[in-house]
């Protein structure tokens, strides 16, 4: 399974074309409006969520409510077009406002000094994280794959800033409801409200906050990723693929940080039999992946968000392209956090990782058949 998306931040729409996905997947326009409406929750966003819609149209690949194995592709258009379309326009011209005050942290200079533009715009509007709508489009599909393998994907936040989740409680996929309805997406109602107090904080002083967001596959079977070769490591896999969501500086799989300063005896999950489960692991120390293959337990992944790098205030110190006069950034609206909605795109992410896993380990050209194909090598576990 492989997918690619177009589109910029401000430009007529986004669109996502999903290839390889098995014949016969049950999916409605609604799922995907969900997912997506899931994605623009959170404390702490911008005005443009409140105001914008996702205008999701299928084009095509999907037949009276079902996959028909051939590429996937969905339009997300953009609201706000008419209001864009003459600085976004793809015809010949010129922009009146050229961006030349750089925003440290962000892809503007690199962009800008890698590709020959004088604009940070021609860089901002691909690199802003409006891109992940269309990837939240494909993780619906994904998502909708691994329900019929029995494999959920969930996700809440364990960090704002400096606030930490304390309880370690994990939400479970009936506790999902519980976690959205949650303003900042997290399952520790004590922490809850020192998060929300934070983002004030922060959007009182013009600033900007970054956090952790914990990702948990549940019903994740043995043998998902590989041993025998790097890129096949379901670990490396998952690493990429929360790594390139925007703004994500670290990803940690299961205690991975912590085990670092353990020593061997306490830092592994101890291997057990049951007549009637058959092998299990008394700790989850992993994150339930063993050799860069999933081991049967539950998939616990981290990814790590550094505070957006366009502030309400801009007080660091930058450069105009133009005149090299020290000054500080343009002004651009931004969110004061996206921690929360980031949650929603690393269940994208990772449900992407796991369902191309499951079809190169299940392949099938029909749900049917990936289904089957699944229960034949459970069946053959020993
Ligand atoms: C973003 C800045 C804001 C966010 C945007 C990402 O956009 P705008 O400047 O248009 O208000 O709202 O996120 C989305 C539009 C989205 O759908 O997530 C940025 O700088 O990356």
């Amino acid at each position: 399974m492989r997918y690619l998306t177009a589109g910029e931040s401000h430009g007529r729409a986004l669109v996502v074309i999903v290839e390889g996905l098995p014949a016969g997947l049950p999916i409605t326009v609604e799922a995907f409006q969900d997912e997506l409406a899931r994605r623009r929750l959170g404390f702490g966003r911008g005005p443009r969520m409140r105001f914008e819609q996702d205008e999701i149209t299928l084009l095509g690949g999907i037949r009276h409510g079902r996959t028909l194995g051939s590429p996937v592709a969905i339009e997300i258009g953009n609201t706000e077009w008419p209001k864009w379309e003459e600085e976004m326009s793809p015809h010949p011209g010129a922009t009146e406002k050229p961006l030349t005050q750089p925003r440290p942290g962000h892809a503007d200079l690199a962009g800008m000094q890698k590709y020959g533009f004088r604009d940070a715009r021609d860089v901002l509007e691909r690199a802003s994280a409006r891109e992940t709508a269309a990837r939240v489009a494909a993780g619906t599909l994904a998502k909708a794959l691994l329900s019929h393998l029995d494999i959920e994907v969930i996700s809440h936040v364990v960090q704002m800033g400096p606030v930490t989740a304390k309880s370690g409680a994990r939400p479970t996929p009936a506790d999902l409801a519980q976690v959205d309805a949650s303003e900042v997406r997290c399952f520790d109602p004590d922490a809850e409200q020192a998060m929300i107090d934070e983002i004030k904080a922060a959007a009182k002083a013009g600033d900007s906050l970054g956090g952790v967001v914990e990702v948990l596959g549940y019903g994740v079977p043995v043998g998902l990723g590989s041993h025998v070769h790097w890129d096949r490591k379901i670990d490396a896999l998952l690493a990429q693929a929360l790594m390139s969501i925007q703004a994500v500086k670290a990803v940690e799989i299961g205690e991975g940080i912590d085990v670092a300063a353990r020593r061997g005896s306490e830092a592994h999950d101890p291997i057990t039999w049951e007549a009637d489960a058959g092998y299990q692991r008394e700790s989850d120390r992993a994150g339930g992946v063993e050799g860069g293959m999933t081991s049967g337990g539950l998939v616990v992944a981290r990814a790590h968000m550094k505070p957006l790098a366009t502030l309400n205030r801009p007080v660091l110190k930058t450069v105009d392209v133009d005149t090299k006069e020290e000054t500080v950034s343009f002004k651009e609206r931004t969110d004061v956090t996206a921690v929360p909605a980031m949650g929603v795109v690393a269940e994208t992410m990772t449900a992407l990782v796991l369902a191309g896993e499951a079809l190169r380990k299940f392949g099938g050209d029909s749900l049917p058949e990936v289904v089957r194909n699944r229960d034949a090598f459970l069946a053959g576990l020993a």
